[in-house]
């Protein structure tokens, strides 16, 4: 007999759902209620009652097969699995263009080698297959300040902004444009708040890639991020 092997994704992510009865069954024996849980695709256990259900079925117990909500799953055939691990482990051995270091598993940064307006540099990053480089975690500015130290160049765009109108005590990042949930900001930063500063900067070394508000037009290095 042909075995199937199927595998099960979730469609949204985060934990599983609580298991629930996906069906109930009128069965003589206990190997009976195994073998529909085998036939039915979403059974990953089951329940055997044995024992008088009514009397009409005096000889007869109760298995109850037990799973998950259809809507919540996805199921995949072992290609489709082959394919998303291929996939998987392809964007792990890649690797990142020259020039580019490789932090994260799957990001590559970047430190330009000429000064450019943040306009000018975030298209430069772009027509790099990037963006300008986004600190998200206390990981990443540990690494953007070690990439930067090692440029030995003290102040580099990133691709933080500053909002404009009645948003400007905000902050927004490139690409997605929305607000910045993790900052590194310098003490007394950002303080350019009269619309002379509406671009962010990375300042090494003494404050290891501390953020700090900037003019768009004055020409920097930037650091540009590109994921695999
Ligand atoms: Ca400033």
């Amino acid at each position: 007999m042909a075995t199937s092997l199927y595998f099960i994704k979730m469609r949204k992510g985060g934990p599983l759902p609580a298991p629930a009865i996906l069906s109930t069954h009128i069965v003589d024996v206990e190997e009976e209620c195994s073998l529909k849980c085998l036939e039915e695709l979403h059974c990953f256990g089951f329940n055997f009652n044995s024992g008088s259900i009514t009397n009409k079925y005096a000889s007869k117990s109760n298995c109850q097969i037990s799973g998950r909500n259809f809507e919540d799953m996805e199921i995949m055939d072992g290609n489709d699995w082959n394919e998303m691990k291929n996939q998987t482990e392809k964007q792990l051995d890649q690797n990142c263009p020259d020039n580019w270091t490789k932090f994260g598993g799957d990001r590559c940064y970047y430190v330009s080698e000429k000064t450019a307006t943040w306009a000018a540099a975030r298209a430069d990053c772009q027509a790099r297959g990037g963006d300008l480089a986004v600190p998200r975690s206390a990981e990443d500015s540990q690494h953007i300040y070690e990439v930067v130290n090692e440029r030995n160049v003290n102040r580099v765009l990133i691709g933080v902004y500053r909002g404009a109108g009645n948003l400007a005590n905000k902050f927004y990042t490139v690409g997605s444009g929305v607000e910045v949930s993790y900052t590194n900001w310098k003490r007394g930063e950002p303080n350019g708040n009269d619309g002379s500063e509406n671009c962010v900067a990375v300042k090494t070394p003494t404050t290891k890639a501390a953020w700090i508000d900037v003019s768009c037009d004055y020409p920097r290095y930037f650091m540009c991020e590109l994921i695999l």
